[in-house]
């Protein structure tokens, strides 16, 4: 009897396990653009034109090799709308009852594939470096969950970067030779920009025509959509942008929204590339003596590293970890999220550039967007939503733990031992925005006081008895109360009035 294979968005890989358990010759593999995951949230429409072109393609290649595919485009008249409404119709279709899925990378689907009334067999995803069971035991009995110590794990297992038992160059962590402001550079590479081609055209002007009103702009549309062009970028960034990436990885500037980034996050989300072959890459251009060490091992953490890690504590934390607010904060995410104006020009750039180019690089979405949100005190829910809509790599299992855990501290510290807060001082080290904004990034207060400076005081003294006898945050409490008490007052006042008039929808 024929089976149905599901393949989802984000499952776009030659080798996924639910394609390695099918039989070529009798089963039918199934992929749909379907309302419910094109719409849950309000996706950047560069977002949704990226996965169905990828999709469409990857489809188009299975067929190439023998499969036989059961593709459901977005405005098909008999399109269900869901994952488990098209799985239904297909097996009505082909008298099927058992389905193979590898497992999905969110739990909203994974509950609705286990509610399904038909067999659905669900495979671990093995394209990542650590399974879930290996996550969990590393996890048991810790007090604590650090990055840091999954990494050295994960170093030592797959020998990547290693010298037989000890770290390559004798570091496991190289950060200190990095975090340097970068300068404007006429010449510096950006990363490859594809043209549309007749498949990602006619995706174009569909999601035009259906998604008219979402947040972001379509055109340009520049990614890359199928596996060749996915490698393409990344031997771009090897070649080009890899050597530098440690040294300037958290340098912000106006006039360059990707510096020495490798913007391959997309590609490695939906699978058109594997973390294997990105860390190979990455090795291989070390050893042969084209990438310094902080570089290439800079680069390899945030892949070996973070992206493991966080998904482990996505899988291991449980469906609820998305909607955690330890914190309990409540304010409405303010309109210049989703473009209204700023005098802020940190925050301006960061959101013009997710704007265009469904894109921002870590230290934008964790210094600028996220300490803002975390300062202010919004609801993590909506900054999570927000986050998850508005990046063409969002997802969800990469996508919460960053956003609640790292960037919130709404999971209470699972992710990170201490809040991501700073004042304007670390924004204006790192880039050079401060020079042209409204505020004063050296006022404390004021009517133009860097917003950061108001609310990082404010978020710390408002949060006191969670955070006063954490270790790594003693020396701010100590700076804060050394102050002068009439100062601290003027500072708590004026950040109360920065906040009234971000809750009455002023421009800030
Ligand atoms: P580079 O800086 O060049 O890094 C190389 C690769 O390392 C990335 O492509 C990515 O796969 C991996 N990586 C780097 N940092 C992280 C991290 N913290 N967690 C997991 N993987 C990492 N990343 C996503 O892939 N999807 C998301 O939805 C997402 N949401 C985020 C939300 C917030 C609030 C924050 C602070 C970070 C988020 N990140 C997310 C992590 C990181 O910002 C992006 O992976 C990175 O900016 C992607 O751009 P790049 O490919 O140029 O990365
Ligand atoms: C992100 C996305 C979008 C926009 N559309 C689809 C879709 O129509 N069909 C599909 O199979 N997947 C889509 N995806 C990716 C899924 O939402 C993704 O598989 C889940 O987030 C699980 O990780
Ligand atoms: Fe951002 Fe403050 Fe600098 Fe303005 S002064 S760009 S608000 S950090």
């Amino acid at each position: 009897m024929v089976r149905l294979v599901l393949v989802l968005g984000d499952q776009l890989t030659d080798d996924l396990s639910a394609l390695r358990a099918a039989d070529r010759d009798r089963d039918l593999v199934v992929m749909a653009e379907v309302a419910d995951e094109a719409a849950y949230v309000p996706h950047h429409p560069k977002k949704i034109a990226f996965f169905f072109a990828a999709m469409r393609k990857f489809a188009a290649r299975l067929e190439v090799e023998g499969w036989r595919v059961a593709y459901t485009r977005f405005n098909d008249p008999h399109n269900c709308g869901s994952i488990p409404g098209e799985l239904m119709r297909r097996a009505q279709q082909e008298d099927a009852a058992q389905v193979i899925a590898t497992q999905p990378g969110e739990w909203r689907l994974i509950e609705a594939l286990d509610a399904m009334p038909l067999a659905v067999e669900t495979l671990p995803d093995d394209r990542f470096f650590s399974s879930g069971t290996r996550f969990a035991d590393w996890a048991k009995g810790r007090k604590a969950l650090r990055m840091e110590h999954f990494y050295r794990e994960m170093r030592r297992a797959t020998g990547i970067l290693m010298d037989g038992a000890t770290p390559e160059g004798g570091k496991w962590n190289y950060d200190h030779d990095n975090r340097k402001p970068a300068k404007d550079d006429l010449f510096r590479q950006q990363p490859p920009h594809f043209e549309p081609d007749e498949v990602t055209e006619d995706v174009l002007k569909l999601v035009e025509r259906h998604f008219p009103d979402n947040f972001g702009d379509l055109r340009p549309f520049w990614l890359a959509t199928d596996r060749t062009g996915a490698r393409h970028a990344l031997a771009h960034f090897i070649r080009h942008a890899l050597p530098d990436f440690g040294t300037y990885q958290d340098a912000m500037l106006r006039g360059d929204k990707f510096l020495y980034h490798a913007v391959i996050s997309p590609y490695l989300n939906t699978g058109l590339l594997t973390a294997r072959e990105v860390c190979a890459a990455a090795e291989a251009a070390y050893r042969a003596g084209d990438v310094p060490i902080n570089s290439a091992e800079g680069f390899i953490r945030q892949i070996l590293g973070w992206r493991e890690f966080v998904r482990g504590v996505y899988f291991l934390e449980g469906p609820d970890y998305a909607r955690r607010n330890a914190l309990n904060h409540q304010r409405k995410l303010p309109a210049m999220y989703w473009g209204a104006e700023t005098r802020m020009t940190c925050m301006a750039h960061a959101v013009g550039q997710t704007r265009t180019d469904a894109y921002a690089h870590h230290i934008q979405r964790l210094m600028v967007t996220g300490n803002f949100a975390l300062l202010s005190g919004v609801n993590p829910t909506e900054v999570h939503e927000w986050y998850l809509s508005v990046y063409a790599d969002a997802v969800e299992w990469v996508e919460a733990p960053n956003t609640v855990g790292m960037s919130q501290f709404a999971d209470g510290g699972v992710v990170g031992s201490k809040p991501y807060v700073s004042s304007g001082a670390y924004i204006n080290r790192m880039s050079d925005y401060c020079s042209t904004c409204h505020y004063r990034v050296k006022d404390r207060t004021g009517d133009r006081a860097c917003p950061f400076n108001l609310l990082y005081w404010s978020f710390l003294d408002r949060h006191r008895a969670r955070f006063r006898g954490n270790p790594r945050m003693a020396q701010m409490y100590r700076t804060w109360d050394r102050m002068d008490e009439g100062h601290r007052r003027t500072v708590l006042a004026d950040a109360d009035a920065l906040l009234a008039r971000l809750g009455r929808g002023e421009t800030v």
